[in-house]
């Protein structure tokens, strides 16, 4: 049966190059995808041979490209090979994206995942002039059933003045029902509670909503998402995640948290997913996920029975993974909910359960500062995502990291962060190979000790002991001491020796 099951959007279909007539010099995109998964395949690459044919006449073609989160390089790849991206928002992680950015060709505004729709929706970044957004199908009635990602969608096509469609056959027709859109949201002063409390709730309808008079196109795809393969477990993941289930015991022991915890939320990256494995092995059981992305490990800990929900926003899987949820949709559809990323991340509902986070970090210094986004201090890794929505607000909030970069020429544990992203004011736990530093009722001196003891790679603890006694014996306080000429001299010293070593 066809995907496309309404007359009226059967009479827009057409080809990806016919549609990219539609975007023009200037325009605003804001376009579905999030971590791989549910972005548009074919359009993008359409929008930049138009591109390069002005460029080829001597004309400018700027654009501005907003997403759910990162894509793939059939999305953020091949527009920023253009060169005319000019704004992007929010968290994106393709290395041509990221080169335009570190060359200072394209403005990045590096946003929380929940602040942007709310932005969106009240013009912070300007309109919206075109929404393209991938679906699974669109039904009889209008409605779009979503695919293997909702992120921003809702609110892209409500604001936007052109919504073009692209329908994957790809993505299994058993998604249907998987998803939660929420379209309750008032604007302030008149909003109103988001009555989940639980991570299983569903709130809203199956189905994405559009304004079939704004649909302009509608392009047929048979594409696969592109999500990049883990890299495999090895030894520094594994311990990092023991520490991690060592202290959710403990925390059970103490009477902190209940036997099946509180909802887990696993960041992006090698690491997070570890530490789902990790869960896997552990005996812990009966337990509930309320986070952004479905990765891997979340997919064997529903399959092993140990996690009994899961919400997020989009998948994050391997291509393998990514086949198994497509074959088994069905299956998984009573397990996830997918819902809006203004929800899926929001402050509001991740406070009320009681959220126990868990991020990847570039580097912490011994205070406790997190800086999860920039390479000594000035180069942009992928941005915040939506560990700040999570940190902020967690019952619990943790960081996972080995202890060392590039070989062990980079310490993960520094003096000073060469950029902030998460204060010691937000972070409670942060976990390395080497140990686990509980932060909770510490003064910052109290802190530095224990971060340096637990978690700073042994070829890296005694300058950090030894500049933090020498801080102790110089700095105007000793609330917070810090030598103020050598906090960034590992970030100085890497730059010009390519080690932080001394
Ligand atoms: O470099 O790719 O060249 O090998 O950074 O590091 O150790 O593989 O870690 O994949 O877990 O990612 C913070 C980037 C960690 C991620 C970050 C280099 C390292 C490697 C990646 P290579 P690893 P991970 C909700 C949560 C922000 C958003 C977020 C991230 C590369 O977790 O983007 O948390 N977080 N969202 O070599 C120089 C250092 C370094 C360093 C690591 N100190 N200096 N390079 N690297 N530490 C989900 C979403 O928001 C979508």
């Amino acid at each position: 049966m066809s995907r496309i099951r309404s007359a009226t959007f059967q009479a827009k279909v057409m080809s990806a190059a016919e549609a990219a007539a539609f975007v023009k010099p200037g325009d605003n995109i804001g376009v579905s995808g999030f971590t791989g998964a549910g972005y548009p395949k074919h359009l993008p690459g359409a929008i930049a041979e138009r591109i390069k044919e002005a460029q080829a006449r001597g004309d400018e073609f700027p654009i501005g490209l907003m997403t759910g989160a990162s894509t793939a390089p059939e999305l953020d790849g091949v527009l920023a090979e253009t060169g005319a991206v000019k704004f992007r928002t929010p968290y994106q992680s393709d290395p041509v994206m990221r080169t335009a950015i570190n060359r200072g060709t394209c403005d990045y505004v590096d946003l929380h995942l929940s602040h942007t729709a709310t932005q969106i929706e009240q013009g912070f970044h300007g309109p919206v002039d075109v929404a393209i957004v991938e679906v699974t199908a669109i039904k009889e009635d209008g409605t779009l059933v979503p695919s293997s990602s909702v992120g921003n969608n809702p609110i892209y096509m409500d604001a936007a003045k052109k919504v073009i469609l692209e329908v994957n056959s790809w993505q299994s027709e058993d998604l249907e029902g998987m998803h939660d859109i929420f379209y309750g949201g008032k604007r302030p002063p008149n909003n109103v509670p988001i009555p989940i409390t639980a991570a299983g709730d569903r709130i809203g309808q199956t189905t994405l909503r559009v304004d079939p008079d704004r649909v302009v196109a509608v392009i047929e795809t048979d594409d696969a998402d592109r999500n990049t393969p883990f890299k495999p477990l090895d030894e520094d993941s594994k311990a990092i995640a023991g520490h991690f289930i060592d202290f959710l015991k403990n925390e059970v022991k103490q009477g902190r948290m209940p036997a099946d915890l509180l909802p887990l939320q696993s960041g992006v990256g090698n690491i997070a997913n570890a530490v789902l494995f990790g869960l896997l092995e552990s005996d812990l059981t009966g337990l509930t996920s309320y986070t952004e992305v479905i990765q891997d490990g979340m997919v064997d800990l529903i399959d092993a029975g140990k996690i009994r929900v899961a919400s997020a926003t989009a998948f994050s899987l391997s291509p393998e993974y990514a086949n198994k949820m497509n074959d088994n949709a069905a299956r998984y559809r009573d397990s996830i909910v997918l819902r809006p990323q203004g929800i899926s991340n929001n402050p509001e509902v991740i406070r009320r359960l009681g959220v126990v986070s868990c991020n990847g970090l570039i580097e912490a210094d011994i205070y406790g500062n997190v800086n999860s986004t920039h390479i000594m201090g000035s180069k942009m890794q992928n941005g915040i995502g939506g560990s700040g929505d999570f940190t902020r607000n967690a019952y619990i909030s943790c960081f996972v990291t080995p202890s060392v970069a590039k070989n062990g020429d980079i310490s993960c544990i520094v003096p000073m962060v060469s950029h902030h992203d998460h204060t010691e004011h937000d972070v409670q736990v942060i976990i390395t190979e080497q140990g686990l530093a509980d932060l909770r009722h510490l003064g910052p001196r109290q802190r530095a000790r224990v971060v340096i003891e637990k978690c700073a790679h042994p070829d890296y603890k005694d300058a950090l002991l030894d500049y933090l006694e020498r801080a102790e014996k110089t700095a105007n306080s000793l609330h917070t001491p810090h030598d103020l000429r050598e906090a960034l001299s590992w970030h100085v010293r890497m730059l010009e020796t390519g080690t932080m070593k001394a």
